[in-house]
């Protein structure tokens, strides 16, 4: 793995209607993150966090019920450049959020350095809405359609070009709440999928080694998206939309670990983390302990 990680905050909460998700990179960094990488040999440069303008009212929507999408806009706009500086000097961006509506000034950055980007999508959902099909008008619902180009026009042509990514080129894991439009959209293009029944069946060993032989094949370089709301709630308590039923501690341990020694993740973000809903800051140390198996942690 690269050894030059630059860490960027994304206080966004902007993307949903929980507040208290814009405190997850301040959760992360007291819960050990830089410190975590750094013990491990890495050379991290944080760049602290991106500053977030807040709409002075409601009406920033653009005639749609996407919410706040001025403000997302611009935000992921400023992510997406300093993400894209970034990897111009070689280093490997690691995103804090922030909802997951950061995820697309992300992938805006990084998606350009590759000619078939691969995404691990690690959530409890799709994030494949869009305005039409959206039940909440909450970007962060919407931020994987966007990189596929389907969506609001402004939000799509982040960073000038479309689409992002390739819809062969994603893989989903962990999912078990797909909207009607989101479940269409993924037989429509393809997108492979390993919900929770898939991990059940065949075990997180086996749904690992699946997602990474498929992916080595195809791709130049691996984004993973990791939304804590992907674990079960019982140990990952503070997200804004939890789910029942969620992949384990362990089992995301060992998920980690195969992405490590597979070599093939360029960059990585975590979202989500809402501290107001947290216990005793257990969901970001739990993204922290994830972090630290990502980047080769060889403890347990
Ligand atoms: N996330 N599918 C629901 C929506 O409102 O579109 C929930 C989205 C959750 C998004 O957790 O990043
Ligand atoms: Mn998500
Ligand atoms: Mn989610
Ligand atoms: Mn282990």
């Amino acid at each position: 793995m690269n050894k030059n990680i630059s860490v960027i905050g994304v206080p966004m909460d902007l993307g949903q209607s929980r507040r208290g998700v814009d405190m997850g990179p301040s959760a992360m960094r007291y819960a050990g993150a830089i410190e975590k990488l750094t013990t491990l040999k890495y050379i991290v440069k944080d760049l602290g966090d991106i500053p977030i303008n807040r709409p002075v009212n409601n009406e920033s929507t653009d005639g749609t019920n996407l919410k706040n999408l001025h403000q997302v806009i611009e935000a992921n706009q400023q992510l997406a450049d300093m993400v894209d500086e970034e990897i111009q000097k070689y280093n490997f961006p690691l995103i804090l959020g922030g909802d997951h509506s950061i995820a697309i000034g992300s992938l805006a950055g990084i998606a350009k350095h590759y000619k078939n980007l691969g995404v691990i999508w690690y959530d409890a959902h799709g994030d494949l809405n869009s305005s039409e099909t959206s039940p909440s008008g909450n970007i962060h619902g919407m931020p994987l359609a966007v990189s596929l180009g389907i969506g609001h026009d402004k939000l799509v042509n982040i960073s000038d070009y479309v689409p992002k990514i390739k819809p062969e080129n994603i893989v989903i894991i962990g999912a078990r709440s797909l909207d009607p439009g989101e479940k269409e959209l993924i037989k429509e293009k393809g997108i492979k999928v390993f919900t929770m029944h898939e991990i059940d069946r065949l075990g997180m060993p086996n749904v690992m080694s699946e997602a990474i032989k498929y992916l080595k094949d195809r791709t130049d370089g691996v984004h993973l998206s990791l939304d804590l709301d992907g674990l079960d709630p019982s140990e990952a308590p503070g997200v804004g939309t939890p789910v029942l039923g969620g992949i384990t501690y362990r089992e995301s341990h060992l998920a980690m670990e195969m992405l490590e020694e597979s070599g093939m993740i360029t960059s990585a973000e975590f979202v989500e983390v809402n501290p107001i809903l947290d216990e005793k800051n257990k969901t970001a140390t739990v993204a922290v302990a994830l972090m630290g198996s990502l980047f080769g942690e060889k403890l347990n």
